[in-house]
């Protein structure tokens, strides 16, 4: 008889989401987190850092395709692009859809992700080849305080606010993006839940809306993440992501597309009361604009 081997990510201490696993392929310690790629029978490979669950073949299409394609429409013609996180390589192969970005930047702490992505999740990782990127291994904190004026778009593609990733949640950072954005710039990061993260996702909004003159808030669906539903906060220095500017559409999308990228920023009243509660309605324009 087979034996039947589960993997569970508690959600939250009361809900957690299983998935049957055929094999574990790959369970590792590095310096800076616990690594596992395991081969799901309902969602394909997925990747697991410090137990929880980052993405899956089967859907990791709904938040690579929304975290890179909605600030690279915002922006008129965005030609140099930093990714901040992203190991995976998933938002670096959304943006060597666009012919006009002429250098990617991949500021990713641990080689061990990448190695993991490489030889595990090629579907997800196969543009880490492309000639445009350079593939930096450092803390993105450090790094970004470096950077001045070089960047058209940045996307902050992190894990969870613990450990490793906390300092990438700060108002230091999001200071350190700012200046390191040029004129037209456009920051996106991946900012959670809006169902279990509440605290977290009110408080990077403001942090972000007290440093960028425009800061927005949208939602998508990603299956495999805690509740389903997930937000980005996205922030800009001139643009409006309501009236995308960018005319370059790449084929072969699976969830975006120019609809969805408008219908994403309509909030439903639980999340705009959220967010008002946290910023007071003197930065209220910014969630209603239009
Ligand atoms: N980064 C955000 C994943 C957060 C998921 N949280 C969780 N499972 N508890 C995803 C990186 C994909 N490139």
């Amino acid at each position: 008889m087979e034996m039947e081997l589960w993997y569970t990510e508690k959600q939250t201490p009361a809900l957690g989401l299983s998935l049957k696993v055929k094999e574990t392929l790959l369970h590792r310690r590095t310096a800076y987190q616990e690594i596992a790629v395991l081969d799901t029978l309902q969602c394909g490979r997925m990747l697991v850092l410090d137990g929880m669950v980052q993405t899956s073949v089967a859907d990791e299409f709904f938040y690579h395709e929304m975290i890179t394609h909605v600030p690279l429409r915002t922006h008129p013609a965005p030609c140099s692009v930093l990714v901040i996180g992203g190991g995976d390589g998933g938002v670096v192969r959304e943006i060597s859809r666009y012919p006009q970005v002429e250098k990617i930047t991949l500021v990713e702490i641990d080689a061990g992700v990448v190695e993991a992505a490489r030889r595990y999740l090629p579907e997800i990782s196969y543009a880490l080849d492309d000639p445009r990127l350079e593939i930096v291994y450092q803390d993105g904190r450090e790094y970004i305080f470096a950077q001045k004026d070089a960047f058209d778009v940045v996307i902050v593609d992190s894990t969870e606010p613990v450990a490793i990733a906390e300092g990438l949640f700060g108002t230091p950072f999001y200071q350190g993006v700012f200046h390191a954005l040029k004129e037209g710039g456009v920051l996106v990061a991946q900012t959670e839940s809006p169902l279990y993260n509440r605290d977290l996702l009110r408080a990077t909004f403001q942090r972000i809306s007290a440093i960028f003159p425009r800061t927005f808030l949208y939602l998508c669906p990603v299956p495999t993440y805690p509740s389903g539903l997930w937000s980005f906060t996205l922030a800009t220095k001139i643009h409006s992501p309501l009236e995308p500017a960018g005319d370059y559409l790449p084929a072969g999308l699976r969830y975006y597309s120019p609809e969805i990228h408008c219908g994403s920023f309509a909030l439903p009243p639980f999340v705009r009361e959220m967010l008002e509660m946290g910023i007071g309605l003197e930065h209220h324009n910014l969630l209603s604009e239009k």
